[in-house]
């Protein structure tokens, strides 16, 4: 399907989520924000244009590469189209007057580039009041300790989007274990190919499949440990 006309002022919301979803397809970056910008003046939540047309748009780039459609180099335009949107979506889904909640510290496991799916828990978890520390990608275990160590998180958040470095996960907690912080800190993992058991066999206290499945439980577990501290 070919994009909508971009120089049209014209566009209804489904054409800018059909641009939204093709133009990140191609990652055609400047497009992708252009219509994003469009989609937000005529009123479209941030939240659809997110989940109805960019996200699914990255998932078709997954398939496409799995059937080898598609190699690194549009995989990496089309993430570098989605993260340009982000970053204007970003305060609109960050939008808060909660107070702080919990102190959040989060990265992508050494080894692991893919950074959007860590920084769109990042922003729903800003969004429900978490202050976030985000170490970016390709943390190593060391940098983890290093960084509870300094920051005294709530929670300690491990992002892996490779079955090949999700084992970091077992490497991240026993070095917290090691330097003596893992009873200090809840630890939460998660990322595209990580399930419940993976996070059960590492011994991580919670496991979320997306942004807001991760919101509710870093809330539910920080609500919980708290419950557990005497007064
Ligand atoms: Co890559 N990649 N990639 N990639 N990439 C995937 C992940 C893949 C599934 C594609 C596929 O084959 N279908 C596949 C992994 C297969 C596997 O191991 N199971 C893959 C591969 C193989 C690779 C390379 C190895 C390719 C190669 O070089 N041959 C390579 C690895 C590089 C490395 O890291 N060392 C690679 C590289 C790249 C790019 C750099 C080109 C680019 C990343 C750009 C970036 O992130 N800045 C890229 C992209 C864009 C993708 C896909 C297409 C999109 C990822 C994405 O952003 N999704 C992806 C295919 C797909 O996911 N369908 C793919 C959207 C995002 C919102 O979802 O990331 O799942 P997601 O995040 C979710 C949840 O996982 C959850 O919440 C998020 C929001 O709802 N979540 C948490 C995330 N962290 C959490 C933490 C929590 C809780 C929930 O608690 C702490």
């Amino acid at each position: 399907m070919t994009s909508p006309n971009q120089s049209s002022p014209q566009l209804t919301p489904e054409e800018i989520l059909q641009g939204l979803y093709d133009d990140t397809l191609v990652g055609n970056a400047p497009h992708v924000l252009e219509l994003t910008h469009k989609g937000l003046e005529l009123d479209m939540e941030p939240q659809t244009l997110l989940f109805d047309a960019l996200i699914p748009s990255l998932e078709e780039v997954g398939a496409r590469f799995e059937r080898g459609d598609f190699f690194v180099p549009e995989m990496l335009i089309a993430g570098r189209a989605m993260a340009g949107a982000m970053e204007l979506l970003r305060p609109l889904l960050a939008e808060t007057g909660v107070e702080t909640i919990g102190k959040f510290l989060m990265g992508t496991v050494k080894g692991d580039v893919h950074d959007i799916g860590k920084n769109l828990v990042n922003i729903m978890l800003e969004g429900a009041g978490f202050e976030v520390i985000d170490l970016g990608v390709q943390v190593a275990p060391e940098k983890f300790v290093a960084a509870i160590e300094e920051h005294q998180p709530d929670i300690v958040g491990f992002s892996a989007f490779l079955t090949t470095t999700m084992p970091m996960f077992k490497a991240n907690m026993n070095a917290l274990e090691k330097s003596g912080v893992r009873d200090s800190v809840i630890v939460m993992v998660g990322g595209a190919p990580v399930t419940q058991e993976y996070a059960d066999a590492v011994g991580a206290d919670g496991y979320a499949p997306d942004a807001s499945a991760c919101v509710k439980k870093a809330k539910a577990l920080i609500s919980d440990r708290r419950s557990k501290v005497p007064a």
